[in-house]
C-alpha cells in the first residue's frame, strides 16, 4: 500500500520552511473558483427552489457568513488530497471534490461561527457586525445556522451522493460536529464558572480546545482529503490525529492572544473572552503564575463587562509578561511539532504537515 513516489508532487511544490505568495494567491483562486457554482446548485436543488424567497435568503446568509477571513480549513482540505494523493492517481473529478468538501468546511465554520458570536458576545468579525447583529437577522441568525447545516448536506448530496465516498464523508462531519458541540459546550459552561477559577487548569483548557477546535480544524479537513486518496495507508492515522491535535491547540493557544493583543484591523474581530470570563490560555496562564494578591484581583475583575475592569485585567496580563510567555511557548509548541513531524515516515507525508505548521507559526489572525 506504500507509494514511493508519494511526495515528488509536494516537493516540488513547496519548501520546508516557506511557500511563496503567488503559490498561495493561485491555491485561493482554484479554490475560490468552485463557490459559485455550489451557491448555484443550492438555489436549484429540488427542495430549496421551491420557495424561491428562502433560497434568496440562503444565498445572502452563505455570501456574508463565508466571504472575509482566511479560508484556512478549506485549503487544507483542498491541499490535504493534492499533497497526500500519489501523483499520478490526482484526478480532476477528485480535485474538483476536495475543493467542494473544502467549502463544506468553511460552511461548517460559518455554521458554529453564527451561534458563537451569539454565545460569546461578540460584535465584530471579519471586518463586518456578526450575523446576528445585521439589520433583519437578529435571534433568526440560529435558524440561519440551521439552514447553513442543511446546505453543507445538500452539497455534499449533490456532489458526492453517487459516489463510494458520501457515507464516509458524512460520517466524518457529524464526527466533527459532535466534538465541536461538546468542546462548545465544555467553553460556554466554563466560562465564568460561578467564579470558580479552580477549574481554570492546564489540563481542562486542553480538553475544551482538543474538543472545539482540534477536530473541525485540523483533524476534519485532513481526513476528508485522505478520504478521496486512493488506498490509504491506514498506519498513518494514529501519527496524523496526533499532529491536527497538537496543531489545534497551537491554533486555538494563538487565537486566545490574539483575542487580546491583536490589531482588530488585521483580525477583523474584537475579543471578548475577558468580558465573558473565557477558560482562555491567557486566563489560565495568568493564574499560574500569579500571587495570591494578583489571584484576588483577576477573580475580583474577571468576567466583567465594565471596560476599566476589563483594563485592569489587560494591565495584570502585561505585569505578569504573559507576552513574552506566550512568544516562549509558541516556539516550545512549534519545536515540539517540528520534532513530531521529523520523526514522521515519508508515507506520512512530513512535507504536507510544514507546510500546515509553516502557516499558522506566528499568525497575527
Ligand atoms: C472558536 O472559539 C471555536 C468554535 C468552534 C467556533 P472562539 O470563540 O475563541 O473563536 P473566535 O475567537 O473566532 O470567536
Ligand atoms: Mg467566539
Ligand atoms: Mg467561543
Ligand atoms: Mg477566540
Amino acid at each position: 500500500d506504500k507509494h514511493p513516489c508519494f511526495l515528488q508532487l509536494s516537493a516540488t511544490r513547496t519548501m520546508q520552511t516557506g511557500v511563496s505568495i503567488s503559490q498561495i494567491m493561485k491555491e485561493k483562486e482554484v479554490f475560490h473558483d468552485v463557490l459559485p457554482g455550489i451557491i448555484e446548485n443550492l438555489q436549484a436543488s429540488t427542495k430549496i427552489s421551491q420557495q424561491p424567497e428562502v433560497a434568496g435568503w440562503v444565498k445572502q446568509v452563505l455570501e456574508h457568513n463565508l466571504s472575509g477571513g482566511k479560508h484556512s480549513r478549506g485549503l487544507i482540505t483542498m491541499l490535504s488530497y493534492e499533497m497526500l494523493e500519489k501523483p499520478e492517481s490526482i484526478t480532476d473529478e477528485k480535485l474538483k471534490l476536495s475543493r467542494v468538501l473544502g467549502w463544506c468546511v468553511e460552511m461548517l465554520q460559518a455554521y458554529f461561527i453564527v451561534a458563537d458570536d451569539i454565545m460569546d458576545g461578540s460584535t465584530t468579525r471579519r471586518g463586518m457586525p456578526c450575523w446576528y447583529r445585521m439589520p433583519n437577522v437578529g435571534l433568526g441568525a440560529i435558524n440561519d445556522s440551521i439552514l447553513i447545516y442543511c446546505s453543507i448536506m445538500e452539497t455534499l448530496d449533490t456532489y458526492l451522493g453517487k459516489t463510494p465516498h458520501f457515507v464516509n464523508v458524512v460520517k466524518l462531519f457529524n464526527e466533527a460536529l459532535t466534538y465541536t458541540s461538546m468542546g462548545q459546550h465544555l467553553d460556554y459552561t466554563t466560562a465564568n464558572h460561578k467564579k470558580d477559577y479552580s477549574l481554570f487548569t492546564v489540563d481542562r483548557y486542553a480538553s475544551i480546545v482538543k474538543y472545539k477546535t482540534s477536530c473541525y480544524t485540523f483533524r476534519l479537513p485532513i481526513l476528508l482529503g485522505l478520504s478521496l486518496v486512493q488506498d490509504v495507508d491506514k498506519a498513518i492515522y494514529p501519527d496524523v490525529n496526533d499532529i491536527c491535535m497538537k496543531l489545534g491547540h497551537l491554533f486555538q493557544m494563538q487565537d486566545d492572544y490574539i483575542d487580546c493583543y491583536g490589531d482588530e484591523t488585521i483580525t477583523g474581530k474584537a475579543g471578548t473572552d475577558i468580558q465573558e470570563g473565557k477558560c482562555s490560555w491567557l486566563a489560565v496562564t495568568a493564574l499560574k503564575h500569579c500571587n495570591e494578591a494578583q489571584r484576588a484581583m483577576f477573580a475580583q475583575y474577571y468576567g466583567r463587562k465594565e471596560p476599566e475592569h476589563v483594563a485592569i485585567i489587560k494591565r495584570l496580563y502585561d505585569e505578569l509578561r504573559l507576552p513574552e510567555i506566550y512568544r516562549e511557548e509558541e516556539t516550545l509548541v512549534y519545536d515540539n511539532i517540528m520534532n513530531k513531524v521529523r520523526s514522521l515516515p515519508s508515507e506520512t507525508a512530513p512535507v504536507f504537515f510544514y507546510k500546515l505548521i509553516d502557516r499558522i507559526y506566528k499568525r497575527k489572525h
